[in-house]
């Protein structure tokens, strides 16, 4: 079983609510090469949000969703705004959706919220949700503690309704290892960043480029909201301050703004640019359709190729 039915997709692959990355346009662009785009309203404000609703509109008529980030100050608000402009499809991430489900529900959305760990994939589908994406720790921005190989099973193991893998999705290859552990799809965001539709900067794009498999740093592991971001001057001097015992205010100073200061100004030196653990694998730059009709290509190839020494 894969999720195509369900949110009326060609292909079984989600993109990640990438926040102050995933605009309106960009989702059009995921959605109509035959994935569920998502708008991203993480770093948005409620009246930012609803132009990137219609936007979206304006150049798909494909299904494409709305990723509500729960620490997002105006995310009540935003849960709202869904409703209200008949959004077909919410996931959410970064906290506990439980409050907005029933409401969301009865407005005839598909939810689908992002969870770390199986506990809370157990009450979401408690509380009636269509899905659930799973994200292990190599996927990039805000993170759990487990990996998507342990998670995965777990949750479809204690669930009885579609699961989909994230976190360390980029190639075919790790498509197939997803939907052999019992995942129905796959969500992708760092093997879209270097899209050419994706809106972040150049410098931000060479970066992942160029970035191998122990680039990557997870801050915030001490503070309690660990996030995984490529390494640099201010990535690694905030781990360093973390374990010298800096105070959350003292460490603010290095992260206020940072994720606008790459995605906009392409700063990759103070910015956090977050990405996950598979962009060693990016090499190249290319459109969105082209990216996903390469990640299925490779999918099927491979699974012939394992059928055929069975
Ligand atoms: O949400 C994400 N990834 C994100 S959000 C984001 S914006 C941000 N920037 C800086 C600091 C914090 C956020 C960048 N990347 N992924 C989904 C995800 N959700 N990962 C982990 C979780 C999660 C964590 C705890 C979901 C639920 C949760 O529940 C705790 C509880 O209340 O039970």
């Amino acid at each position: 079983m894969n999720i195509n039915e369900l949110l009326h997709i060609k292909y079984p692959l989600i993109q990640g609510g990438m926040a102050n990355i995933a605009t309106g346009a960009f989702a059009a662009s995921v959605s109509n090469a035959g994935g569920l785009g998502l708008i991203g309203a993480g770093g948005m404000d409620v009246a930012t949000l609803k132009e990137n609703i219609q936007e979206c509109r304006r150049l798909t008529d494909k299904p494409f969703g709305v990723n509500i980030m729960l620490l997002n100050p105006f995310a009540s608000e935003m849960a709202q705004v869904v409703i209200d402009m008949e959004v077909p499809i919410v996931t959410t991430g970064a906290g506990n959706p439980g409050p907005y489900v029933k409401a969301w529900k009865e407005a005839g959305i598909l939810v689908l919220p992002v969870v770390p760990t199986v506990a809370l994939a157990k009450r979401v589908a408690r509380n009636g949700v269509d899905g659930i994406i799973v994200e292990g720790c190599e996927a990039g921005g805000h993170i759990g503690e487990l990996t998507t190989m342990a998670l995965v099973p777990q949750v479809v193991n204690a669930v009885d309704i579609p699961v989909i893998a994230a976190g360390g999705i980029a190639s075919g290859k790790q498509m197939l290892a997803a939907f052999a552990l019992g995942a129905s799809g796959v969500q992708v965001g760092t093997c879209l960043l270097t899209s050419d539709e994706c809106p972040i900067h150049e410098n931000y794009k060479q970066a992942i480029l160029k970035a191998k498999d122990s680039d990557t740093i997870v801050t915030g592991r001490i503070g309690g909201t660990p996030v995984r971001i490529l390494k640099n001057k201010m990535s690694k001097e905030y781990v360093r301050k973390e374990k010298e015992g800096a105070t959350l205010e003292e460490l603010e100073i290095y992260t206020l703004g940072s994720l606008k200061k790459a995605v906009v100004e392409g700063d990759i030196i103070n910015g956090s640019l977050m990405a996950g653990q598979v962009a060693g694998l990016i090499t190249e730059c290319k459109p969105v359709k082209e990216i996903i009709e390469q990640l299925f290509k490779e999918y099927k190839e491979t699974y012939q190729l394992l059928a055929s020494e069975v």
